[in-house]
């Protein structure tokens, strides 16, 4: 546990993003996690994505529930909106907040026992309603803030730090949020800066339920031989399916898919351009990519990169109608538009 607290001023030196912002501005306060937990990885990469896009951190709303992964919205984006829900519940805050105000960019952030203990129930609704936001869950396997019970994710299998054994099924967090309807789907490792930044940044930029199962081991619990979210398991067996790359609309021109590469328009009128390394996946097909990735995880293999992807996709907000407006900007006029819509609105449901 650490009580010291960073300096506030800043070197005037240090390199500045296209609004004004230095990296520095984009972090929380000190960690107090143990040294070496995944969860700090995640948040530098998070840190690092939202400076490289020129995020202004007043447009950030980062919300989380109950765990050490929750409770590291503490650590990042120090100047966004933050909010930290009950157990679980985080993935309907986040909704509300979001049908209240679209214009900014919801950062859900979650444990493996929030989201698929507890909180599965609210994870489900969140994913197949369509809800824009980012959603990482920081997967270590066990709870670690009560001492490192298994969680639902944990294989079968898999051996606790004092020997029992998990005899359940692991829910596959991936799986079911293709199975709900999430429109993009990637899983990576807290180990790989290289792959996550550029990950979180397309979740970012995409234009829909954005879900990342990020593997991130946890020290103190689960991180010894037998267990299969420890450093070295994750290692061995990640293979990475493709990388992500961003062009913008006049390197399009130029830039032809070809079969080292996929081009999967965005939302914000970028082009995401992703390297195949894996040649025969391709993450626009839901139906095979599903497919293909039950085949390598029956193997052993932990298949990372962007897994799915709909360059399509539409938010609940399309699928409400809701105004275009936050609510709180909304005038008493637009708020009430009178008694004779009142009765003509009754009138339809007699
Ligand atoms: C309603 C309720 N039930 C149980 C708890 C106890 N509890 C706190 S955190 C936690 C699980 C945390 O695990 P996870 O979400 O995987 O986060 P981690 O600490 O591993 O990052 C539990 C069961 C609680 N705080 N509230
Ligand atoms: S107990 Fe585990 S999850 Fe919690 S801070 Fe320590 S290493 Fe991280």
């Amino acid at each position: 546990m650490t009580y010291l607290a960073k300096p506030s001023l800043h070197h005037p030196s240090l390199q500045k993003n296209a609004v004004g912002y230095t990296r520095r501005d984009y972090e929380g306060k000190v960690s107090t996690l143990c040294a070496g937990c995944g969860h700090d990885s995640i948040s530098g990469a998070i840190v690092q994505a939202c400076w490289q896009l020129d995020i202004a951190p007043h447009r950030v709303a980062k919300l989380s529930g109950i765990g050490c992964s929750s409770k590291t919205p503490d650590y990042f984006l120090g100047a966004s909106h933050g909010f930290n829900t009950v157990h679980g519940r985080m993935p309907s805050v986040l909704t509300g907040a979001n049908l209240a105000n679209r214009e900014l960019l919801y950062l859900g952030v979650s444990g493996d026992g929030d989201s698929a203990s507890i909180g599965l129930g609210q994870f489900a609704h969140a994913m197949r309603r369509g809800v824009r936001m980012v959603y990482i869950v920081e997967n270590n396997g066990v709870y670690g803030l009560t001492k490192g019970q298994f969680s639902a994710t944990a294989d079968r299998g898999s051996v606790a730090k004092k020997g029992t054994e998990n005899h359940d099924t692991a829910i596959d967090l991936v799986a079911l949020a293709l199975q709900l309807g999430a429109t993009y789907v990637a899983r990576s490792f807290s180990g790989d800066k290289a792959q996550l930044v550029p990950l979180i940044e397309g979740a970012i930029r995409h234009g829909g339920a954005a879900f990342i199962d990020v593997i991130s081991p946890c020290v103190a619990f689960n991180n010894h031989a037998g267990s299969t979210r420890s450093y070295d398991h994750v290692r061995e067996h990640n293979e990475a399916l493709n990388r992500i790359d961003f062009i913008d609309l006049d390197a399009e021109q130029q830039a032809r898919g070809d079969e080292a590469e996929i081009l999967v328009p965005q939302a914000d009128g970028t082009q995401l351009r992703l390297k195949r390394l894996l040649s025969d996946y391709d993450p626009t097909d839901k139906l095979a990519a599903m497919n293909h990735l039950q085949a390598l995880q029956s193997q052993g293999v932990i298949p990372t990169g962007l897994l799915y992807v709909d360059p399509e996709a539409r938010d609940l907000h399309a699928a409400l109608k809701t105004s275009a407006k936050p609510l709180n900007q909304l005038a008493e006029a637009e708020l009430c538009p009178g008694s004779a819509l009142l009765d003509k609105l009754n009138a339809s449901l007699r």
